[in-house]
This record gives C-alpha cells, structure tokens and sequence, in this order.
C-alpha cells in the first residue's frame, strides 16, 4: 500500500474547492477558539487586536497619515477588517497546500498562531506569558482540524470506484467541517455570554465616581461665545461629538478604584504615589480648553472645546519639588505613560508656567469617557494633543528631551509641538449651492493659550473683510467668528484667516500635518444660485 494517503485520488476541482473551504474553517474556528481564551484572560490578547496593535506601532508615519485621512476615525475598523481578509486569504491558501501536503498545510497554522503570540506578549500593557495562550491554543485546535479535514478528503481507498469514493469523502468531510464549525461557534457565543464583559469592574467604578466640586469654577461661558448661525460648531462640543485620536484598538477600561498614578524621575526629592481619592481631595479647577491633534488637516475636524475638571499638574509637580528649568531644575521634559503604553513629552517649562495645565478628571460634568482617557487625562492648553494631552495616565516621570524620545519621535514627529494658529469655514460647506443675498460666512478659530484677536474672510480675490468675533471665553478656548455675505449667483472662493493674540496672522502657505501641525488657509468653493 501507498504510504501517502494524498496519492489515492487525484484531486479534482471540488476537492480543491472544499480544501478551500476547510483551510478558512479551520482559521475561523481557531479565531474562535482564542476568543474564548482571550474572554477569559485578557481582552486584548486576542491574536487580531495583539497583531492589530502591533501593525499600528510599526505604521510608517506616511501611512498612517494616509489612514487617517482617508478612513479618519474608521481607520482602525478598516485596519481589523484588512487584518481579518489577509488571515482569509492565508487561511485558503493554506488549505490547497494541506491538499498537497497534509503535514505542511497544518504547520502553516500553527506559525500564524506564533506570530499572534508574539504580538500578544511583546504589547507593553501584558504583563504575562498566558497572554500567549490565545493564539497558540486556537493555532493548535485550527492546525489539528486542517489535518484531519484534509484526510477525511481524501481518505477512500484508491481501489474503490473514484465517482463513488469522491462521494464518499466529501460526506466524511462536511460532517466534521459542520460538526465543528457548529461547536466553534456555539463555544464563542457561551464564551461571550458567560465571560466577563471586558472593563466591568471599570464601568462600576466610573458610574459610582462623584466628582468634586472645584475651588475654582470656570466662569460661566459668555453670552455672545456661542453665535446663533446656523451650521457653526458648537462652542462646547458635547462629549459624544469630541473628536478621537489614539492608537488604542481597544479602548483601555481602567478600575478607578485600583487606578494610582505615580511621579518621579529627575529633580522629584518626594516621589508620589496617588490613588484617585487622593488626587481629588486636591484642590480642584474647572477650566474650558480647546484640544486640537497635530494631524487635523487645515479645515479638518479634530479639534474639539471641553469643559474639563481636575487639578493643577505645576501644583502637584511643585508638591514633589520639582522646579522648572527656568529656575534650575535639572528635567525639561515631563514623560507621561498611559496604562496601553503610549509616552507623550512636554516640556516642564510649559507646565510649570502659570497656564492651566491639568490632570483631568471630568469632561463637560461627568467623569472622563473611557475613550477620552477614564479615569485621568493630562491637558496643556496650546498644546498639540500628541505632546500634552496623554489618555488613561499612569505615570509621569521627569527627564530630559536628550535623554529619551516619546512615542511619536522616532516616527518623524517633531518633540515639541505648540499648537499652530487655525481658522476654519464651518458653514456654508465646501460644494455648498447657496441662494443668491445674504449668507452667513461662519466657523471658529484658535490659537490656544495665545487667544483669537481677529479674523478675516475673502471672497474670491476681493479684500479681505474682518469678521464678527464671538466674545472671548478665555485665551485657551477657539473663538466663534461670522460674516454675512451679500452673495451674487456664480462660483466663489471663499477663505478665511485668523491673527493671534500676539499679532501673528496665519501664514498662507500650505504646510504638511507632518513634523509639527499643518500651516495656511481654509477655504471652501461654493455656487451660489440666482
Ligand atoms: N494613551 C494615549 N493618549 C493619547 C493618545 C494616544 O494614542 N494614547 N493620543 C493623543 C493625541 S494624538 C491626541 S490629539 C489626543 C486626543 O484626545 P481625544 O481622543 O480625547 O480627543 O489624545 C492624546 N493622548
Ligand atoms: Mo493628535
């Protein structure tokens, strides 16, 4: 008798067809099967969210710039969507080869269960070697299904008449593809059922959290800051509408009630240790600032205004005795790490230099959301997010900016980054087709910490018109600006530009998000009608 069974048939179409079929179930029940493990030891193990973010950390900056301007903030779905169809594709080829070579076919599964371990154990939030569990488990359970799928394929005799044998060994073959595909998919919906919903314990924690109340509220905001026109941003962006930028596939749900935040490094004569108790009995501020990301595009959408509660970072930073370059300290960077492992560097000098800079707790009268950092964020007002505004913080540790380099840095972002004076066009629209008479020509404009001082709109080549400012809220938040325009039928350019509060007007040149935030004009075309 023949030793290799893969020789009594020749395969025919079908039998490919169905190798196909069983190469994608047997990745489908291995996915299915690291799901369950994962439900039980940690979320995040899982081999599609593990490779998913370690994709994300190996990005080239040129590519995820492309991402995120053309997917903005699906592009993290679109990433798990192109890591699942490549893991189809693989799957499938991966069946044909088992057709040819059982052994190899298998083999082939269970080095995709390697990669996905390794990517689980290396991420900076795993603290265990089970994290590896997951992918090896679901590896071994999918290689051992492709083994056995392919021989029930062709596991007739080659003495048997071929038209029959065929038959028979697609039968074997669909029963057990059915049989355990079904049991996969029942064992993933029990596991989802009766495992603990990721971040329980954390949602129990923010729903019970009382914030305090500040000694320092923020002044009501100004009638006049909000313009009644309509299709203008609103002046306080409601939580659900801010703006989300991070690198989290999974947003981390961290337990207040076990949360600490540590800080030390150069310079600090008293470490700290705070729990979350212990940081609010502080004294507490209320503040509006406006957060912009160093990748919003000019008239893009990633700028948002909060009102946001916590204490001063220069306050607690002077508790443990750190001093400010400026008056000798040896740190002039302030390193701030999230529970998910990203660093974010500001220079000590910023916060320590009379501005609000806070480690934040609430957002517009309840606690964080967990995708805006639960339970505390860090804040520096005229700051891009990227060097100030770290989510889900848990260290903060003094060094310099020679000594070590934060995430962003070393992918081609520059390490010091004050936020770039910006106007925008909120309405009309770009495209917009307007009636003939008076349209409002409205939007916003910041410069954080440096205040809006005027701005000034142009129609077509025409002189430029200074605009109505919204009143002032204070020099950290955007200011709503309108100009009504005496419209006449045709195609016009409209572009607006704004002067900051110490008489720099934005630049018209274009310049690339890409080292330190995007520079020029916004402008929109619009038709108007007759
Ligand atoms: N832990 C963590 N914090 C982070 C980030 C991140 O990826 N991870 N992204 C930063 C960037 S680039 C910006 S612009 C702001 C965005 O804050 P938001 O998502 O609350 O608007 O968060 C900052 N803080
Ligand atoms: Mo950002």
């Amino acid at each position: 008798m023949n030793a290799t069974r893969s020789l009594h048939r020749r395969p025919t179409r079908t039998d490919r067809l169905l190798a196909v079929a069983g190469g994608l179930l047997s990745g489908y029940v291995a996915l299915a099967v690291a799901d369950v493990l994962a439900g039980l030891i940690r979320h995040e193990s899982g081999p599609v969210t593990a490779v998913g973010d370690a994709v994300v950390d190996r990005t080239p900056a040129a590519v995820e710039q492309w991402a995120i301007r053309t997917f903005g903030e699906s592009d993290k779905a679109v990433l798990l969507l192109g890591i699942v169809l490549v893991l189809g594709l693989i799957a499938a080829a991966l069946g044909l080869l088992a057709l040819r070579h059982r052994r190899a076919g298998a083999i082939g599964v269970l080095g995709f269960g390697v990669v996905g371990a390794l990517a689980a154990v290396t991420r900076p939030d795993s603290d265990s070697a089970l994290d590896a569990l997951p992918s090896l488990v679901g590896a071994v359970v999918g290689a051992v299904l492709l083994y056995v799928l392919i021989g029930r394929l062709l596991a007739s005799d080659a003495d048997a008449p071929p038209q029959e044998a065929a038959r028979a060994d697609r039968r074997r073959f669909l029963v057990v593809a059915a049989a355990t595909g079904l049991a996969a998919t029942a064992a993933a919906a029990i596991g989802r059922a009766a495992g603990t919903p990721s971040g329980e314990g954390a949602t129990a924690s923010r729903r019970a959290l009382r914030l305090p109340r500040p000694v320092s509220a923020a002044p009501a905001v100004p009638r006049g800051a909000q313009l009644d026109v309509p299709g203008i941003s609103r002046f306080l962006t409601p939580n659900k509408d801010f703006y989300r930028v991070d690198t989290a596939l999974v947003v981390p749900k961290v337990d207040a009630d076990t949360w600490r935040l540590r800080v030390h490094g150069m310079g600090v004569t008293g470490e700290l240790s705070l729990d979350l108790g212990e940081l609010m009995d502080r004294e507490v501020v209320e503040r509006d600032i406006t957060l912009a990301c160093v990748s919003n595009e000019v008239g893009g959408p990633y700028v948002g205004n909060a009102r946001w509660l916590g204490v001063r970072l220069a306050d607690l930073l002077r508790g443990a005795g750190v001093r400010p370059p400026s008056e000798g300290g040896p740190a002039d960077q302030l390193v701030a790490r999230s529970v998910d492992g990203m660093t974010i560097g500001t220079p000590v000098e910023a916060v320590m230099d009379g501005r609000d800079a806070l480690l934040a707790f609430g957002m517009n009268g309840e606690p964080l959301p967990f995708d805006h950092g639960f339970p505390v964020r860090m804040l520096v007002p005229g700051l891009y997010g990227y060097v100030s505004a770290c989510k889900w913080i848990e260290s903060l540790e003094l060094t310099t900016f020679d000594a070590y380099d934060a995430y962003w840095v070393p992918r081609g972002w520059a390490a010091q980054a004050p936020v770039k004076t910006q106007s925008r066009i909120d309405t009309p629209r770009d495209l917009a087709r307007p009636a003939a008479g008076t349209v409002m020509i409205a939007g916003v404009a910041w410069a954080q910490h440096r205040g809006i001082a005027r701005v000034e709109v142009r129609v077509d080549d025409g002189p430029w018109r200074e605009a109505r400012l919204g009143t002032e809220d204070s020099r950290d938040t955007w200011r709503q600006w309108v100009h009504p325009w005496q419209a006449e039928p045709g195609r016009h350019t409209l572009t607006v530009r704004a002067t900051d509060g110490t008489g720099v007007t934005q630049p018209e040149r274009r310049t690339d998000t890409m080292p330190d935030g995007a520079a020029g004009w916004h402008s929109v075309v619009v038709t108007v009608g007759s």
